[in-house]
């Protein structure tokens, strides 16, 4: 097989690769090594940036989304038993789009391959040779099979676990990282929302979010161990740490519904320096990781691949390799913002073990400044609609 860009994962960054370089008249294809049924059921992420969501919608993606997403204008802080509105309209004249991530990955396979793009599923034993050259390929296994992509790129979309960025030489990329004492519970339940916007829960017994997929559909998240086993967490007793971690205005509303998916994610924010190596571009969770706080990990995903789908349209349209040699520098500027962003959301708003009473109360200070100050607010809001792309 050959094509120009072999992308290695079907997840946000792949597909969103694949889909943006198809507008501009360049071939991939994408290999997967789970199975459609398992990545479009995969639960994750719910924000969606605004210029995220209207990219969608540009490039003829979002159809689904406009109809079913929810718009939102600002989200809520709960703590010392009451809630505190930041509104984005006010602020920063724009909203975020609340939009499953699965529901995303489900229209973009839909659209490539009614576009004619391959997208090769279950494949294993995936490998990526060459790619300080200038014929790098990708090689794997389907059905028992040795297959191989000759190609000019290699779009390294494989998330966290992935082969790609464990391919690098070692000794080319210097990794940064910080891992976090908690995790969070997360849970989808068939009951109606307790507020119109997510909540963002401050509290003694640890943080909890409150989150929504439809007007039928609850997304919750609670603050546990980072190892938490999830049979510690009986439906009663989820409903009932909601209901003590949300301010009484919020918990009053909460109806119990059947919960019919339950997780536990661990917290890590990472990122790798460069994010690429000769022809392989490292974009997305291969790059770097955020704790879910600042729901920034998908948009991240979609603006590195932004930025590559330019360099790579400008090699083949003008023979550019500048852009190709700037990725890296271009896509950290803001992997780094959002690094900062999502980490200071985090120490914001968990009970961390290390922290001591002193910590408690600067904690609380923080949420008093950010929901009180229009500047502190503007710049949390400013971050969390998503700042300006620089491609
Ligand atoms: P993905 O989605 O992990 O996709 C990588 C794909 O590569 C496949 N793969 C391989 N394929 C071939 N060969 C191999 N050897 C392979 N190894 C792996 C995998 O099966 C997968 O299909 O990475 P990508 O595309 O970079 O996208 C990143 C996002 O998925 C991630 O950052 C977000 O989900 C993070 N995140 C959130 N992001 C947001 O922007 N907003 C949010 O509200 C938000 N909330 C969240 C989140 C992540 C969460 N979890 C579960 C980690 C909430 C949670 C709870
Ligand atoms: C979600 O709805 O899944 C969600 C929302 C906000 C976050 C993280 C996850 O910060």
């Amino acid at each position: 097989m050959r094509t120009q860009v072999a992308i290695v994962g079907c997840g946000p960054a792949g597909l969103f690769l694949s889909h943006l370089l198809h507008r501009a008249g360049i071939e991939s294809i994408i290999i997967e090594n789970r199975s459609r049924a398992y990545i479009e059921a995969r639960i994750r992420a719910g924000v969606i940036e605004d210029w995220a969501a209207d990219l969608m919608v540009e490039t003829g993606v979002g159809q689904r989304m406009q109809r079913e997403g929810l718009i939102h204008g600002g989200i809520h802080f709960s703590f010392n038993g009451s809630l505190h509105r930041i509104d984005f309209h006010d602020l920063v004249g724009k909203g975020i789009m609340v939009y499953g991530q699965h529901e995303v990955v489900k229209d973009m396979i839909a659209q490539r391959l009614a576009e004619g793009v391959q997208i090769i599923f279950d494949v294993d034993d995936v490998s990526v040779h060459d790619m300080a050259t200038e014929t790098p390929c990708v090689r794997f296994r389907k059905d028992g099979v040795t297959e191989e992509i000759a190609c000019d790129f290699i779009g390294g979309c494989d998330g966290f676990h992935g082969i790609s960025r464990p391919s690098v030489p070692a000794g080319v990329l210097t990794e940064y990282e910080r891992v976090y004492p908690f995790g969070w519970l997360g849970i989808l339940a068939e009951a109606p929302p307790v507020s119109e916007e997510l909540i963002y829960a401050y509290h003694d017994r640890g943080f909890a979010l409150f989150s929504m997929r439809n007007p039928h559909v609850v997304r919750l998240y609670l603050q546990c161990d980072p190892d938490e086993d999830i049979n510690n967490w009986p439906d009663g007793k989820i409903w009932d740490e909601l209901q003590a971690r949300l301010a009484p205005e919020a918990a009053a509303k909460l109806q119990r519904g059947p919960i019919f998916q339950k997780g536990v994610t661990a917290m890590r924010s990472f990122v790798t320096e460069p994010m690429q190596y000769g022809r392989l571009f490292l974009a997305g969770d291969a790059a770097h990781i955020v704790p879910p706080t600042g729901a920034k990990g998908m948009n991240l995903a979609i603006a590195d691949v932004l930025v590559l789908t330019n360099a790579i349209k400008g090699f083949y349209s003008a023979g550019r390799t500048d852009l190709l040699d700037a990725y890296s520098a271009t896509c950290l500027r803001r992997v780094w913002k959002a690094q900062r962003f999502s980490w200071w959301m985090t120490q914001m708003l968990h009970q961390d073990p290390e922290h001591n009473p002193y910590d408690r109360k600067r904690q609380l200070a923080e949420l008093d400044y950010v929901t009180s100050s229009r500047v502190a607010a503007t710049s949390l809001a400013e971050n969390y609609v998503g700042l300006p792309l620089e491609v």
